[in-house]
């Protein structure tokens, strides 16, 4: 089992001892040695604790990509709070549940997002302060601008304020993570990863991916979700590496920074990927070999595979992971990359294939549930001990809820996934939750949700909707379907809107009178429903 320093922040504090001039993180041509890394942990460790967070509370990081979001994120677990993270595309609906399920007593945000943040404080009766980046003055920013119901601090109140504390490197065991990830049914739950979680799975990679100091990462990942921060920042962390820093992914940036020779490591969902194939077709230069690319969140085709193998020369490394169990499976670095597969198990860490029904390990070849065990995968739902009971076996086996087989020589193929799942250029949607929204609407009688392929994301949202046959549509099907998809903005993430949605008279039910998604697919695929209208 390859050996860890039992925190995150351990790790930064052994590289800022060791390599305190090395840059470890660079972002808008400004660069962050460990030393000063580490001094900006340390001032946010100072200032929380100041303003008096406890042991164990959380705080939620509602923020873009910044040394901020990095510098909080430490400093949060070197004042014993737990990070709870928070896609900057979250709406109403997402914010309300996550920080009232979290009691989160703080919430950092910057200037863009305070807004939606302000429709929803008045129902979190646990948020005590709102702290937001790169702002100095504070106009009116409460629900419909008037007053805020939750004080405003600006980020550099919370830095300046003169706080000793107690600042250490957190128990192993202490929760540092609580990432919202939802589930067929119910509303989505908090799963708990503790610092050993994280520093476990970090050194299992970089002992297999040979990531070492010398590497520098180019990281265009959201740091809300774990590829971006448990794998990119962690890692960078972890082996005194470096990481080159985006705010966001732009295609022609990343193409133009590969060219430039500088990088060593690219990670991307496969989005990326092909957009950056795309993004060769214009240019006569080939990035120079880079030491490894890394795709995973979602299936990597063999097409694409094969195409960035002869367009740019390198067999991607795919592997798997998951929000409560890190990173399970990846093909091998110095081994066959096999495309279609995610590999075996990274070190230390087990894997294994079940038989559905009986939970029962099967013989290679033959599809049932990957399950894993070892010390990356999470403590369990946050306040949910019956789902965390669900989850796992007697024997401390997780049950991943994705389908698969291993090979008779090892590799783990992903076939499909035991519960309903839109993964679209790496984010997860959950039909029930857009179904939700779309029930809300006086004019809908009842809506299905399907993801469909798509050249880009992969999976595309896709809504069935039967409209109640006693409420006027005076505007036509057009208009609503563009009503529809607005309300699903306003609501959630705007990446679970409803890229194509179509009105049917019915939706197609078992004898048991539950939907019939694959039946309601090959109608939407064959175009014999009514009308297909709404495109967004
Ligand atoms: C953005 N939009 C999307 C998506 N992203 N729609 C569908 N699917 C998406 N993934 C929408 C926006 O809401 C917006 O809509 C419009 O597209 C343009 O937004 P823009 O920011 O320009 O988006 P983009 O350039 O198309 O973004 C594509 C992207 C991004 C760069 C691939 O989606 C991304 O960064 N994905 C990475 C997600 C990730 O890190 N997943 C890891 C989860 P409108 O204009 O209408 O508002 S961790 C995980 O899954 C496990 C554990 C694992 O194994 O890693
Ligand atoms: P999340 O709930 O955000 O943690 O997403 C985890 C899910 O992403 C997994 O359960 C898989 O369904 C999917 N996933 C991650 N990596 C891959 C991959 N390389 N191939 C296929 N699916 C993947």
């Amino acid at each position: 089992m390859p050996t860890h320093p039992g925190s995150i922040v351990q790790a930064l504090l052994n590289a800022a001892d060791g390599t305190p001039e090395k840059p470890a993180l660079l972002f808008g041509g400004d660069t962050w040695t460990y030393r000063r890394l580490l001094d900006d942990a340390l001032a946010w460790g100072r200032g929380l604790h100041r303003w008096g967070l406890r042991p164990e509370d959380r705080i939620a990081l509602f923020l873009d990509n910044t040394p901020t979001f990095v510098a909080a994120y430490l400093g949060t677990h070197l004042a014993g709070g737990i990070a709870v993270l928070v896609n900057t595309q979250y709406r109403q609906v997402e914010l309300r549940h996550i920080l009232s399920d979290a009691d989160a007593r703080l919430c950092l945000t910057d200037r863009q997002r305070l807004p939606e943040l302000a429709r929803v404080e008045r129902e979190l009766p646990a948020l005590e302060a709102v702290i937001v980046t790169g702002a100095t003055e504070t106009p009116a920013d409460g629900p419909d601008n008037g007053t805020p119901t939750v004080p405003r601090l600006s980020a550099e109140e919370v830095l300046l304020a003169d706080g000793s504390g107690d600042l250490r490197a957190p128990d192993p065991e202490a929760t540092a993570l609580l990432i919202y990830t939802s589930g067929t049914t119910g509303p989505s739950k908090g799963a708990m990863l503790s610092h050993r979680n994280m520093a476990a799975n970090i050194a299992a990679i970089a002992e297999a991916w040979r990531w070492t100091a010398h590497d520098r990462l180019l990281l265009a990942l959201p740091l809300f979700h774990v590829h971006g921060l448990t794998v990119g920042i962690n890692g960078t962390l972890l082996t005194g590496a470096t990481v080159d820093l985006r705010s966001r992914f732009d295609a022609a940036e990343i193409y133009a920074t590969l060219l430039r020779g500088e990088t060593t490591m690219f990670f991307g969902v496969p989005t990326m990927y092909t957009r950056l194939l795309a993004e060769a077709q214009s240019h006569a230069d080939r990035p120079p070999p880079l030491r490894l690319y890394v795709s995973g969140s979602g299936p990597l085709s063999v097409q694409t595979f094969e195409e960035f193998r002869e367009r740019f020369g390198h067999p991607i490394l795919e592997r798997y992971g998951m929000t409560e169990t890190l990173m399970n499976l990846s093909n091998p670095y110095a081994g066959e990359r096999r495309p279609g597969t995610v590999g075996q198990p990274f070190p230390g860490q087990e894997a294994r294939i079940v038989d559905v029904a009986t939970r029962q390990p099967i013989t290679d070849e033959r599809m049932g549930e990957i399950e894993v065990r070892g010390p990356h995968v999470f403590k369990g739902y946050w306040r949910r001990p019956d789902a965390t009971a669900a989850a796992f076996s007697a024997d401390g086996w997780f049950a991943t809820g994705d389908l698969g087989w291993r090979s008779s020589d090892g590799y783990y193929t992903i076939a499909g996934r035991a519960r309903e799942l839109i993964i679209s250029g790496g984010y997860n949607i959950y039909p029930r939750e857009v179904e939700e929204v779309l029930q809300r609407h006086p004019a809908v009688a009842e809506a299905a949700v399907l993801g469909l392929p798509d050249p880009d994301y992969g999976e595309q949202v896709v809504a069935a909707v039967v409209v109640r046959p006693d409420v006027a549509t005076p505007n036509g099907p057009a208009a609503l379907a563009a009503d529809l998809i607005a309300l699903c903005r306003d609501q959630l993430a705007s990446y679970k809107k409803p890229r194509r949605l179509v009105f049917v008279d019915s939706l197609p039910r078992n004898a048991l009178g539950k939907v019939q998604k694959h039946v309601l697919r090959e109608r939407i695929e064959q175009g014999d429903q009514g009308t297909a209208t709404g495109r967004a």
